[in-house]
C-alpha cells in the first residue's frame, strides 16, 4: 500500500495530481482545507485488514471505514512531519559538520564524517551502507537514519519485517497483480498463475514481469501465408469471422499477385445461402469459388486446383453438436493435400469459451491462428491470454470490417502493447475511489 499526500490550491488541481500521479485506482483517505489551499492524503492498493493491523485497531466497532481511512491519513501526517525534522536535522548535521571543520562531540553526533551523508543516507536505504571510516561514534546520526529508513518504509507500507508479515504483504501483491490481470481481461486461473509467478516483489514490477513473460509465451508467424502461399482452411465458431477474413487475404493476395493464382473453396453445404458472400467476393475478384458437397470431394477439388499458388478454404461455423461437425472436420483432417487449418478467435469470447472452442477443433491438428475483432473487445487480456497459453503461432489480428484494410500481422509485444492500451484506457475512466465519509 503507497500512502501520498497532496497539497493544491483548489480541490480540482489537487484531484487531478491524484489522478495523474496516483491513477483511477487511488482511494481517497481525507480531503481538508488548510491555509492556502486543500490538502488530500490518497493510499494506491488500499487495504483495510492491513491498515487496522497497523493501527492496532482490531476491533471493527472502533472504528468504522471512514474514520479508519482518517486514522491511516493522521499518522501519514505525522509520518511526513517526522521525517522533516529529522532529514532537517541531519542538514544541520551536516552544515555545522562543513562549516567549523572540527570534530563534532560524541555528545552530539559523535566523530566527524568525510564520506557525504546523502551517499551515505542512499546507502543506508539501499540496505548497502556500511559505517564509514572512522565514524563509530556518530550513532545518534546512525540512529536517526535508521528512524528514517523506517520512516519511509511505513510510508510506503512496506513490511518491517518478520517472516508472517511478509508473506502477507507478498500475498496482497500477488491479490492485486492477479486482480489487474482479470481487470485486463484474463483468464482467472491463468492470471493467478502469473502473479504467483511474477507478484513477489512491487506490484509495478510483477505487473511489468507477468507481461513479459505473456508476450514471450505468445508466437507468432514470421512469415505471411500470402506470400508464402499454400492451402489454408479457416475454422472456428459461427461468426468468428472466417469469411470476411478470406475476404481480405484474398483481396491482399489479388492486389500484389493477381488473381490467376489464388481459388476459394468452401466446405459448407450445411446452411441455406452458405455460400453467397464468398461468391460475392469471387466475383469482385474475379476468382473461382468451389463448393464441396456429394458431388465434389476437397481432395478432388485441391487437385484440380493443383496449379493455384494460394488456395483458402472457408468452412461452416458449426458446433459439436451438429450434424455436418465431424464430416466437415474429417475431411480437412484426411485430405491427401497439405491443408492447414487456422483456427479463428474471436476478441470478445469469454476466456472459458476459447478454451473449448481451442479443445473442440484441436483435434484437427491447429496449424495456427487468427485473432478477430479486436476492435470491438473491451479489453484484449482474453485474446492475448489465449494466444499465450494456446501457444498456437497467430498469423493475423483483424480490427474491423473494411476489405481488405483491416487486417494485421501479428507482433507479440504489439499485442500486448495494445492490452495495455486498452486496460488504461478503461481504468483512466473510472473515477477514483473515495472512502466512505472522507
Ligand atoms: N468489428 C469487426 N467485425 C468483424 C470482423 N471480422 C468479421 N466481422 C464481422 O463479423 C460478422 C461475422 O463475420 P463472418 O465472416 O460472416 O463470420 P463467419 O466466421 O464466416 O461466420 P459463419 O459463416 O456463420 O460461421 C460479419 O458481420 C463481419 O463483418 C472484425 O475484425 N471486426
Ligand atoms: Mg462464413
Amino acid at each position: 500500500m503507497q500512502v501520498k499526500r497532496f497539497f493544491a490550491p483548489t480541490m480540482q488541481q489537487a484531484l487531478r495530481m491524484v489522478r495523474d500521479q496516483m491513477g483511477s485506482d487511488s482511494v481517497i483517505l481525507s480531503n481538508r482545507r488548510v491555509d492556502g489551499g486543500v490538502e488530500i492524503v490518497t493510499a494506491l492498493d488500499y487495504d483495510e485488514a492491513e491498515v487496522r493491523n497497523q493501527l492496532g485497531v482490531a476491533d471493527e466497532g472502533k472504528a468504522n471505514a471512514a474514520r479508519l481511512a482518517e486514522l491511516q491519513a493522521e499518522r501519514h501526517r505525522k509520518l511526513e512531519e517526522a521525517m522533516r525534522r529529522s532529514q532537517a536535522h541531519i542538514r544541520e548535521v551536516k552544515e555545522r559538520s562543513e562549516r567549523h571543520q572540527e570534530p563534532i562531540s560524541a555528545a552530539t553526533v559523535g566523530e566527524p564524517f568525510d564520506g557525504d551523508p546523502e551517499e551515505a543516507l542512499q546507502g543506508e536505504l539501499n540496505g548497502t551502507g556500511e559505517s564509514a571510516p572512522g565514524a563509530d561514534g556518530w550513532a545518534s546520526m546512525r540512529e536517526e537514519i535508521h528512524s528514517l529508513r523506517d520512516m519511509i518504509q511505513q510510508m510506503s507500507g512496506q513490511p518491517q519485517g518478520g517472516g508472517e508479515r511478509k508473506s502477507s504483504a507478498a500475498r496482497l501483491v500477488q491479490q492485486r497483480l492477479s486482480d489487474r490481470l482479470q481487470d485486463m481481461g484474463m483468464d482467472p486461473a491463468y492470471a493467478r498463475e502469473l502473479a504467483a509467478e511474477h507478484g513477489q516483489g512491487r506490484l509495478d514490477l510483477g505487473w511489468k514481469s507477468a507481461l513479459k513473460a505473456t508476450a514471450a509465451a505468445i508466437r507468432t508467424e514470421s512469415s505471411d501465408m500470402v506470400e508464402r502461399g499454400g492451402i489454408y482452411a479457416l475454422v472456428g465458431p459461427t461468426g468468428s469471422g472466417k469469411t470476411t477474413t478470406i475476404g481480405k487475404l484474398a483481396a491482399r493476395f489479388v492486389l500484389k499477385h493477381g488473381a490467376e493464382k489464388l481459388a476459394l473453396v468452401t466446405t459448407d453445404r450445411y446452411r441455406v445461402a452458405a455460400h453467397e458472400q464468398l461468391f460475392v467476393f469471387g466475383r469482385i475478384l474475379n476468382v473461382p469459388v468451389r463448393v464441396v458437397d456429394e458431388s465434389h470431394s476437397l481432395d478432388s477439388i485441391l487437385d484440380d486446383l493443383s496449379d493455384r499458388r494460394l488456395i483458402l478454404i472457408d468452412t461452416a461455423g458449426l458446433t459439436a453438436a451438429d450434424q455436418g461437425w465431424d464430416e466437415q472436420l474429417e475431411e480437412l483432417v484426411n485430405s491427401r493435400h497439405s491443408v492447414l487449418p487456422y483456427l479463428l478467435m474471436s476478441a470478445t469470447s469469454q476466456p472459458r469459451i476459447m478454451k473449448s472452442t481451442w479443445h473442440c477443433y484441436n483435434a484437427v491438428g491447429l496449424a495456427g491462428c487468427i485473432l478477430t475483432k479486436l476492435d470491438e473487445a473491451v479489453t484484449l487480456g482474453e485474446v492475448v491470454g489465449f494466444a499465450a497459453q494456446s501457444q498456437l503461432p497467430v498469423a493475423y489480428y483483424t480490427d474491423g470490417q473494411k476489405i481488405p484494410d483491416d487486417i494485421h500481422r501479428a507482433g507479440a509485444v504489439d499485442l500486448i502493447k495494445q492490452a495495455v492500451r486498452r486496460h488504461q484506457a478503461l481504468t483512466r475512466e473510472k473515477p477514483p475511489v473515495v472512502a466512505e465519509g472522507a
